[in-house]
């Protein structure tokens, strides 16, 4: 739910006009609105090599998770793995969009401890991949873009430590 949806929902169960913080709110969403989708934009259209690169490196930092017994091992579970940085990534895309962590939080975080436990999927991994992701990103984008999108990258990597 965007913070427009979310407010004008509160708002309406008490049958009351928007409040000035949730106008204030609402303008900085708005404002802030082309800055974030000119971040996503760059996100989508470098998502293949972001999320190679950020496996690459991942790999080099532990080579464990994709040696013989690794979660990772074998062509096809570095393809799962590869995938799983790539849905970050997307979600990532998604919460810069709506200006809000709330749909990362609800899709990919969730839960997620745990999913990853009963898999065998070293978690703190995981962290160091979207971290990787992370710095490739902000190599794609401005100063005010980078501290933009940063936020979001380390909402992930926080709540995946
Ligand atoms: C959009 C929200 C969403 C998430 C986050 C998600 C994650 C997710 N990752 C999975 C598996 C997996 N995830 C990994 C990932 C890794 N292993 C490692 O050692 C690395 C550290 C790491 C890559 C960074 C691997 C290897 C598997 C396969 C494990 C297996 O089948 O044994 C699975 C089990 C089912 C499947 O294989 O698809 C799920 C559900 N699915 C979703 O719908």
């Amino acid at each position: 739910m965007s913070i427009v949806t979310k407010s004008i929902v509160n708002a309406d169960a008490e049958a009351r006009y928007l409040s000035p913080g949730e106008l204030d709110r609402i303008k900085s969403f708005v404002t802030t609105g082309e800055k974030r989708l000119r971040i996503a934009q760059v996100l989508t259209d470098n998502r293949e090599r972001l999320v190679k690169q950020a496996g690459d490196q991942l790999f080099q930092k532990r080579p464990d998770v994709v040696s013989p017994g690794g979660n990772a091992y074998g062509q096809e579970m570095t393809a799962t793995c590869l995938r799983d940085l790539d849905y970050y990534l997307r979600l990532i895309t998604y919460g810069i969009v709506s200006g809000d962590v709330t749909p990362i939080e609800e899709i990919g975080i969730v839960g997620v401890r745990e999913m990853y436990k009963s898999l065998g999927t070293p978690i703190d991994a995981v962290a160091s991949g979207v971290a990787a992701i992370k710095s490739g990103a902000i190599g794609l984008l401005s100063g005010e873009d980078a501290a933009e999108a940063a936020s979001y990258f380390d909402y992930v990597v926080g709540a995946l430590s």
